[in-house]
């Protein structure tokens, strides 16, 4: 679980703004005693000295009431859980707790118990399914980081022992093609291309007939990024879809939509949009390191119910990995 651990240090580094808000709330002061979130226990003569004189220091405490409530609702939506997110789960942390003195990190714990009840559902890897190839397409706004996701996964599909063909689908930008092959040798994996400008639907065809003839396990499809605003882009995304189902009426099995964690609420209107255009199956959520806006996969879980199978937290091949409910929501409130 050494990824988690990494997990936890990047989102407390750099979102520890609910841990923070909720600080302020109960009204935490500068002077309180910080420890390091994974310090271990203090153990020797400095800990049994110094450990035991820190821990008899008392939390402050502040009894709940409507006041509390409004600041915690307003700080979360400001975390980018969204309204209806925010005011349920507020809710639900009040609800027999009135007049209760609580503590910051007993608020922590129940916000992390809240948060972790939304994200245990849509908490599932990436469904592997015996049919050869498993196509899966990968979408996107421009930038969100489908191309290093293909990668990233690539690797991980190769470590576990699964063959991969990647098509370089994005033929807009010659960049785009470099870019998926480094990431393909990297990750040891075939990368497929076609000239700059010409069709990815006879590319994503091609791949197919390839990835058939060599036996792969996985066939994963980069695709241009797209704004939500352009339409021949969409219907361009249409036609690979169409073009591949000529081959295999099911594919593609996986259609993940990947989103960049720092857009925060866009990421809601991105999923609406790609909703009506693919089927989308899946999120991945990049960038979640160097962002104090992972408050949105609450929000996104909440709505829409589709599973995350991964999460992007660094721009090296082994800093995406599955998503865990309970230890994101623990990193996600600063516990
Ligand atoms: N910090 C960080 N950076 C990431 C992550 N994932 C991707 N990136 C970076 O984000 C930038 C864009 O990533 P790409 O994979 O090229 O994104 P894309 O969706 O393929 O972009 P287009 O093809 O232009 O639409 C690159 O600089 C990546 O290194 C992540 O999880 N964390
Ligand atoms: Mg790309």
């Amino acid at each position: 679980m050494a990824f988690f651990t990494k997990l936890r240090e990047r989102l407390t580094r750099s979102s520890s703004k609910i841990g923070a808000g909720l600080d302020d709330i109960v009204g935490e002061t500068a002077a309180a005693p910080v420890a390091p979130a994974a310090a271990p226990e203090p153990s020797g003569l400095v800990g049994r000295l110094f450990g035991r004189a820190e821990a008899q220091v008392e939390e402050p405490r502040r009894a709940l009431d409507d006041e509390m409530l409004e600041e915690l609702e307003d700080m979360l939506v400001q975390a980018d859980l969204g309204v209806d997110t925010a005011l349920r789960v507020t809710a639900n942390i009040a609800e027999g707790r009135m007049g209760r003195r609580v503590s910051s990190t007993e608020l922590k714990q129940l916000l992390a118990t809240e948060i972790a009840r939304i994200m245990a559902p849509v908490a599932r890897p990436l469904p592997i399914y015996p049919k050869k190839p498993q196509v899966v397409l990968v979408v996107g706004v421009n930038g969100a980081g489908k191309t290093t996701t293909i990668g990233k996964l690539a690797s991980q599909f190769r470590a576990a022992g699964k063959s991969v063909v990647i098509a370089a689908g994005d033929t807009f930008r010659a960049a785009a093609v470099e870019q998926l092959q480094v990431w393909g040798q990297r990750a040891g994996v075939p990368v497929m291309v076609a000239p700059q400008g010409s069709d990815p639907a006879s590319l994503a065809w091609d791949a197919m007939v390839r990835a058939e003839a060599d036996g792969a396990d996985l066939l994963m499809i980069d695709t241009a990024g797209r704004l939500q605003n352009r339409q021949d882009l969409m219907e361009e995304l249409a036609k690979i879809v169409r073009v591949i189902r000529k081959k295999d009426p099911d594919a593609p099995h996986n259609t993940l939509l990947v989103l960049d964690a720092t857009t925060g609420q866009n990421a809601l209107s991105q999923v609406e949009t790609f909703r009506k255009l693919a089927n989308i199956s899946g999120l991945v959520m990049t960038k979640l390191d160097g962002t104090a806006r992972g408050g949105v996969l609450v929000a996104l879980a909440d709505k829409f119910g589709l599973p995350i199978h991964a999460i992007g937290v660094g721009e090296q091949i082994d800093d995406l990995d599955a998503f865990d409910a309970d230890e994101f929501a623990r990193a996600l409130v600063g516990l």
